[in-house]
């Protein structure tokens, strides 16, 4: 088998200059398929869950999964939001079947994530999230943020890759990315509380580049956009008759604050770990999600497989309603906040 391509010294620059990279075939569209498919089956769950419950008629069981959900959604916001919620997996564990296991630790990403870090020794973040943005539906919408406005300042100076991975062609009608270039090697600005559906938000007169001159990242399915964690990026609305699937993934070298390795001594009945357990893991640069190593040439026999990735996730879950301590900023008033919740 021949080794997965990194990526060239010309793409490595243009990130390194540009604060993002899209590469429209790091997967094939192919490799997309399981988890595509197991996203399927579990809104299929889903439905005959609620509708078990009576709270459902119509399954829209012949809609494909790129239109099922907004179907179902339009009949009843309730169930749309059940299902989401599921699946975005805030608070409640994640979907971590081992499709979304696969796609993380596939080499063909790790080969040019390591190209960007400069690193063969790499941790993912659990920090990933499912994004079903629904047509003409204000919910998935993310106004401008860094995505280190949500990680712990002592992070700041580190990199932290995004992989943004559309599972369908991710165009500005159905609301891809906007970025703004050349901007990433700045501080992270100030972020407000309050934007859409609770997202952090840089007002306009905050942007490292105001007026702004962002770039509109299409990408097609197969393709990743690469981001740092200063890179200021938003998402517009879905004007298509589908729903605009995508998932994004977080590394880091392993020499970056993590949780690898991290676990709570004990956990009490009340699902709680011991102090000791909260104070370590603020070494972290997002403490609630379990970090883990996805690739090392050193160790490759230390590298997570998935029954520990899956026992990491849900041992974090359980502690996670303890996580008071994130970075803190201002309402968009500028009245100063008290802690709030995540990514
Ligand atoms: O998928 C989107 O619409 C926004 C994604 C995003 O903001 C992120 O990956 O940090």
């Amino acid at each position: 088998m021949t080794p997965p391509l990194p990526l060239t010294a010309q793409q490595i620059q243009f990130f390194n200059e540009e604060g993002y990279l899209i590469v429209p075939d790091v997967f094939d569209p192919a490799d997309l398929e399981p988890l595509r498919r197991e996203l399927a089956a579990e809104i299929e769950k889903k439905v005959r869950g609620l509708q078990a419950e009576g709270k459902l008629t119509n399954m829209h069981a012949r809609l494909d999964f790129d239109r099922r959900l907004a179907a179902l959604y339009r009949d009843s916001k309730e169930n749309g939001e059940t299902i989401m919620r599921h699946l975005e997996g805030l608070r409640g564990g994640g979907f971590h079947a081992p499709e979304m296991f696969d796609v993380i630790a596939q080499p063909k990403l790790l080969a040019k994530v390591a190209s960007l870090l400069g690193s063969e020794e790499i941790v993912a973040s659990s920090v990933y999230r499912i994004r079903p943005k629904l047509p003409n539906i204000g919910r998935g919408v993310v106004p401008w943020h860094q995505d280190s406005g949500y990680f712990s300042e002592h992070c700041d100076e580190h990199l932290i890759i995004t992989c943004w991975v559309p599972l369908v062609d991710a165009t500005i009608e159905n609301g891809c990315m906007q970025i703004l270039p050349r901007t990433h090697l700045g501080p992270v600005v100030e972020h407000r509380t309050g934007g859409n559906a609770g997202f952090l938000i840089i007002e306009d007169k905050d942007l490292p580049d105001h007026p702004r001159k962002a770039i509109t990242a299409a990408c097609p399915r197969g393709g990743v956009v690469f981001m740092t964690n200063r890179t200021p990026h938003c998402s517009t609305p879905n004007y298509s008759d589908h729903i605009r699937w995508s998932i994004d993934l977080r590394y880091q070298s392993a020499d970056s604050p993590n949780n690898v390795g991290l676990w709570p001594e004990s956990i009490g009945t009340d699902g709680q770990a011991d102090d000791a357990f909260y104070e370590k893991v603020t070494v972290a640069c997002y403490p609630p999600e379990a970090d883990f190593l996805v690739h090392s040439r050193k160790t490759p026999e230390a590298v997570t497989d998935y029954a520990e990735y899956v026992k990491r996730r849900e041992v974090y879950d359980r502690t996670q309603s303890k996580f008071s301590a994130y970075r803190r900023w201002p309402n968009r008033a500028g009245e100063a906040q008290p802690a709030r919740s995540g990514h």
